[in-house]
């Protein structure tokens, strides 16, 4: 384990399920950290300060990460190793391989379909951005939704078309992870939890909205039935099943 004993800082928007990887990372190795949450667009204060643009950053000691990848590879080196990386060279590279697939084809399309039901609604927007964030920047959100919904659609590129697009996406990668699945394993590679299943199940939250996630979420009965229908249908798959069943098991 690594000498340095004061707790990192971890900077994150509370909404992201970026930030939740990293999180589940820290908590499952036990690396003591303070969280820093901020609003979107206020966090670039906190970020650019760190060397960084997006969340999650973790400063810890001397070291500064500004890519939850690293701060989960930083978080199993820690621990001494073989924590959420087995040893074992092919299992590792099953797994950095996975990652990347879900890093690329899940992330962004979940955040991407699930802003594309949020951002519509500027009450709940305002409610799930001023959730643990300093209050003086709660107090500003309001004035700040109306921008931060017209940067985020054109940041992300949100259209319906898109969303649609993004849906499909996330549909074909849960099909992907249910085939996976087929043969009964419990876990995505080898016969332990590792940082596959870990960046499965919280890049797959906006998606989902497990019971026992860490990042801010809304509660199902106040999104548009668009969402929540989704959300329940995909919730039944082997995929959606198994990110449940690892929030409940895992998580802990
Ligand atoms: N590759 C980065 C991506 C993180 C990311 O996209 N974070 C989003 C929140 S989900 C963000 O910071 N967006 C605000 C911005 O781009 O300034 C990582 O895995 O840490």
């Amino acid at each position: 384990m690594g000498l340095t004993s004061s707790p990192a800082r971890f900077i994150t928007i509370p909404l992201s399920h970026y930030c939740e990887r990293a999180r589940w990372a820290l908590d499952r190795v036990g690396l003591p950290y303070r969280e820093e949450g901020h609003a979107p667009l206020l966090h670039r204060l906190a970020t650019t300060r760190n060397a960084g643009r997006t969340v999650p950053v973790l400063v810890h000691g001397e070291t500064r990460l500004i890519d939850s990848g690293a701060i989960l590879r930083h978080a199993d080196a820690w621990r001494g190793g073989d924590a959420l990386y087995p040893a074992e060279d092919a299992l590792r590279r099953e797994i950095d391989s996975l990652e990347e697939d879900f890093v690329l084809a899940l992330g962004p399309h979940a955040r991407r379909w699930a802003y594309s039901h949020l951002l519509g609604d500027a009450g709940l927007i305002r409610d799930l951005w001023s959730r643990e964030v300093p209050p003086h920047e709660a107090r500003i959100v309001p004035l700040l939704v109306p921008i931060a919904r017209r940067i985020i659609r054109m940041g992300y590129r949100i259209t319906p078309a898109t969303a649609e697009r993004s849906l499909d996406r996330i549909r074909q990668v849960f099909r992907e992870v249910d085939v996976r699945l087929h043969d009964g394993r419990r876990t995505l590679v080898g016969d332990r939890f590792s940082a596959a299943d870990l960046t499965f199940a919280s890049l797959a939250a906006p998606a989902l909205f497990p019971s026992g996630c860490r990042a801010v979420l809304p509660s199902l009965s106040d999104v548009p039935e668009a969402m929540r229908s989704e959300i329940l249908r995909l919730r039944e798959t082997a995929a959606g099943e198994f990110v449940l069943r690892l929030y409940r098991e895992e998580r802990g």
